[in-house]
This record gives C-alpha cells, structure tokens and sequence, in this order.
C-alpha cells in the first residue's frame, strides 16, 4: 500500500527536476566548446554567422547565470544549425 503512491512522489521529483539538469547541461562549457566545433563546420555562412551570433549570446548569458536566457538562444543557434 505505501509503495505505490511514494514510487509516484519519486516519479514527480524526477520529473520536476530534470529540467533544470537538462537546461545546465547545455549551458556549460563543455557544450560550448562542441556547439563551436559544430558550427565551425557548417558550410552555409549566413546560417553559419546566425548560429554564432546566438551562440555568443548565449555564452554571455551563461556568464551571467540566467540558464533560461542561455538556453533561449542556445535553442535559437540549435535552429539556425537545422537541428
Ligand atoms: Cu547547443
């Protein structure tokens, strides 16, 4: 009887919390240094100069520590890289 509904509260914590992880897992250093890589090797320069200036933006709000602007426009590079 108590199994079920405390499996459930750990269930709803999980959930709540991996947002947050998601978010801070690409806005690290780690992720900026392949986002670079990445865009580096893109061969259209118009969608090549729009990822980077995202990307820059992006590193500065990481810089700041807003992780939602910093995800913000790392989703805005992600779409100008066509992923
Ligand atoms: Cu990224």
């Amino acid at each position: 009887m108590l199994k079920a509904p405390l499996l459930a509260a750990v269930i709803a914590v999980t959930a709540l919390s991996a947002v947050p992880v998601a978010s801070q897992e690409l806005c690290n250093e780690a992720h900026m240094k392949q986002m670079d890589e990445m865009i580096a090797k893109m061969t259209d320069e118009a969608k090549k100069k729009e990822a980077t200036m995202h990307l820059d933006m992006s590193k500065a709000e990481m810089k700041k520590g807003d992780m939602a602007a910093c995800m913000k426009h790392m989703n805005e590079a992600h779409q100008a890289m066509g992923l």
